[in-house]
């Protein structure tokens, strides 16, 4: 068996798997040199800031912890929109051959960010699933988190719960309010069953939409940084507006536009359409931001 073979059937198993060098050394040196640019940036801001397609605040900071002394830049939405070299590894990786050899040789690009966990930033993320956020017409969407930083146990790496993609989908809605968390319940189960995804920069983790994941603050004093990529089946039709608009957004980057439909049964509540700069808003309850 060749080493994509081993790859694919890890994935179909456990629900994500690990690439080595998806992108390389002079990517992620050109990627980070513009993150820095963008993090020396948002110390000129004492909240998020910035323009995205649907009029929000494109670049995200931390409450209570962003300043000009210690910047907690923690989201850059679509950052495909802003330069053309995150555009070029989102359209052409290795990461995103693998997805169209796993799912479908044609495939989407639907929606990218960048999360930073800078050291001091306090940041964290609740578990959570990515499809109950954008739910489509067929599960096959596959989240590429590249590395931009070497990911170690310290600075808050991934953790996600193997093989919790062949199980159900959680609801993200809490007493009646949308939290983009899953319950305190699941939360406990899950942070039990954990694995951590540490690498070197420019490795990547693909990721099945449906597995169970979050991350911790990083203690450590490095930054964390991961360009995060959605990728959908050709064939798996949106039921709700993107959260994360782009220009981009459907353009077929491997194989071809067959224009067609595919539908799995499922049955979910929908997401709420984010109202604040980025989904770290709805999970701490933040009131709208303009
Ligand atoms: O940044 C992380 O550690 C996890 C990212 C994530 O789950 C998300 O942005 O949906």
């Amino acid at each position: 068996m060749d080493n994509a073979s081993h790859l694919i059937e890890d994935f179909h198993r456990d629900g994500y798997v690990m690439m080595k060098d998806a992108i390389t050394p002079e990517q992620v040196a050109r990627l980070t040199a513009i993150l820095d640019d963008w993090t020396a940036e948002s110390r000129r801001h004492d909240g998020p800031y910035g323009r995205m397609l649907d009029g929000r605040p494109r670049f995200d900071v931390q409450p209570d912890v962003h300043s000009a002394e210690t910047p907690a830049l923690r989201r850059v939405a679509s950052p495909v929109d802003m330069d053309d070299a995150y555009w070029a590894v989102a359209r052409d990786n290795a990461a995103l051959d693998l997805t169209a050899a796993i799912f479908s040789p044609n495939i989407k690009f639907y929606a990218s960010k960048v999360n930073l966990k800078l050291p001091g930033s306090h940041t964290e993320v609740r578990y959570h699933q990515d499809f109950p956020f954008d739910p489509h017409t067929n599960m096959d969407m596959m989240t590429v988190l590249i590395f931009l930083d070497d990911v170690t146990m310290e600075n808050g790496p991934l953790q996600l719960v193997p093989e919790s993609h062949k199980g159900p989908l959680h609801s993200l809605w809490q007493d009646g309010r949308f939290t983009g968390a899953v319950s305190k319940e699941i939360e406990d189960m899950a942070s039990q069953r954990a694995v951590a995804c540490t690498g070197k920069a420019g490795d990547a983790c693909l990721m099945h939409s449906a597995v169970l994941h979050g991350s911790s603050a990083n203690l450590g004093a490095d930054p964390r940084r991961l360009f995060i990529i959605t990728y959908v089946a050709e064939d798996a039709q949106p039921f709700v507006p993107n959260p994360i608009p782009t220009i981009h957004d459907g353009t077929v980057v491997r194989g071809e536009a067959t224009g067609s439909v595919r539908a799995v049964p499922f049955e979910m509540e929908l997401p709420e359409y984010p109202k604040t700069a980025s989904f770290f808003g709805q999970q701490e309850g933040q009131a709208p931001q303009g």
